[in-house]
């Protein structure tokens, strides 16, 4: 018999990887996805799995309690992959109360389903390293004590303490893994690093004159999210459930970010100015290809995560193995094949 996970956010970037992976492992899945007016199935088609004969997909919202007792009563599953939320950092500010019913409470309601249902069943819960925030400690790892700097940041927080509450109070195994940054060609493109490979394929193609961003000093560590969706199938195979960080160790500017997308489209960029005035021009031609917008400005900012993996290391046996480098190359050259092909995603 195979095993059955279930996956909330399987329309999202980690979802997709995360369905792929369990289907190669022979597992049967079932995806949740939001009734909306045009349900966007594009990364499971892009990675081909769409029409899989062990992929099941459910119309299923999280802040509904009683959706999640009958989703787990009737599809039996012995694995749950808490993605969904309201992942977007900035939009968690203009919609604290949507962030917080979605992202923090959400995961207390598959919780409850479990207790209620069937405390045997694995949860993963996708906690962040936006709950480091402004960090008290450099490298980030399991044990830094927590400083969220948004909406998103507290909700996942209270995710994180709800689950390790769960696994103290009832048995149930249940892992947090505090993932920092990953990103990927599925990535979303109102995340910075997407934003930054698409606007480049368009300058590129020339169907975008200039680049607008909000913080340029920020600093990430961004890893490849395909290597990552396999560290929290570990984590529900381990002896014991657990919280874990999956990082790369490695921190970089969104500057160095925009440089390295310009140069793996063969841009070189030359920097001026400073702040609010920053840009970047094309160092042949000297047009000006980005600068700063003020509006993609947070009114809290998170300045600098790095994360150090060494524990999911030492008893995952992860670790992350794509470059920044190659993961900029990937994500540049995906976007200028879509936007070669028209492909709007
Ligand atoms: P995405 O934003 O790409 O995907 C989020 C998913 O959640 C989408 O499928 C979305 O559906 C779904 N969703 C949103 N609201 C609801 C709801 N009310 N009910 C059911 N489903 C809902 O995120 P990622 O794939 O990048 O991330 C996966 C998880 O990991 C998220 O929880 C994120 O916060 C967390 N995380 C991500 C990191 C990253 O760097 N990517 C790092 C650390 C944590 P729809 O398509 O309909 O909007
Ligand atoms: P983040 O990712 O907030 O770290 O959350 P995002 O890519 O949105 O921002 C990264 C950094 O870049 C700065 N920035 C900009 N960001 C966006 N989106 N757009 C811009 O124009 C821009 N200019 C500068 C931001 O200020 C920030 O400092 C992601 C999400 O996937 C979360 O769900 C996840 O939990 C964390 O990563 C880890």
């Amino acid at each position: 018999m195979s095993k059955k996970a279930l996956i909330t956010g399987i329309t999202g970037q980690d979802g997709a990887y995360l369905a792929q992976l369990l289907l190669e492992k022979g597992y049967t899945v079932y995806g949740t996805y939001r009734r909306t007016s045009s349900v966007n199935f594009w990364r499971i088609e892009e990675l081909g799995i769409a029409s899989h004969p062990s992929l099941h997909l459910v119309e299923y919202d999280l802040t509904d309690l009683s959706a999640s007792i009958r989703l787990l009563q009737t599809t039996g599953v012995t694995e749950v992959y808490n993605l969904a939320a309201q992942s977007f950092v900035g939009v968690s500010f203009e919609q604290p109360l949507t962030t917080t019913e979605i992202t923090g409470i959400g995961a207390l309601n598959l919780l409850e389903a479990i207790r209620i249902v069937n405390t045997e069943i694995r949860f993963y819960q996708a906690s962040t390293s936006e709950m480091f925030g402004k960090v008290q400690a450099v490298p980030q790892v399991e044990s830094t004590p927590f400083y969220p700097r948004s909406p998103y940041g507290v909700a996942k927080l209270y995710a994180h303490w709800m689950s390790i509450n769960y696994r103290e109070s009832y048995g149930i195994f249940a892992c947090s893994g505090i993932l920092f940054n990953h990103e990927s060609p599925l990535r979303g493109r109102e995340f910075v690093t997407r934003k930054i490979t698409d606007s480049v394929a368009k300058i590129k193609l020339g169907k975008l004159d200039v680049l607008e961003l909000g913080n340029m000093d920020a600093k990430r560590d961004w890893g490849f999210a395909k290597e990552y969706v396999e560290g929290m199938w570990r984590m529900l195979q381990a002896d014991k459930p657990d919280t874990f960080v999956l990082a790369t160790n490695r921190t970089e500017t969104v500057r160095d970010f925009v440089t390295m997308a310009f140069k793996a489209a063969d841009i070189q960029l030359a920097w001026s100015g400073e702040a609010e005035n920053e840009i970047a021009s094309c160092a042949r031609t000297g047009k000006v290809l980005v600068r700063v917008n003020p509006k993609f400005y947070r009114p809290a900012e998170v300045e600098l995560l790095i994360g150090d993996p060494a524990k999911a290391r030492q008893v995952l046996g992860w670790e992350p193995k794509t470059t920044l480098e190659e993961l900029c190359q990937m994500m540049v050259e995906a976007d200028v094949r879509r936007n070669q092909n028209g492909a709007s995603f």
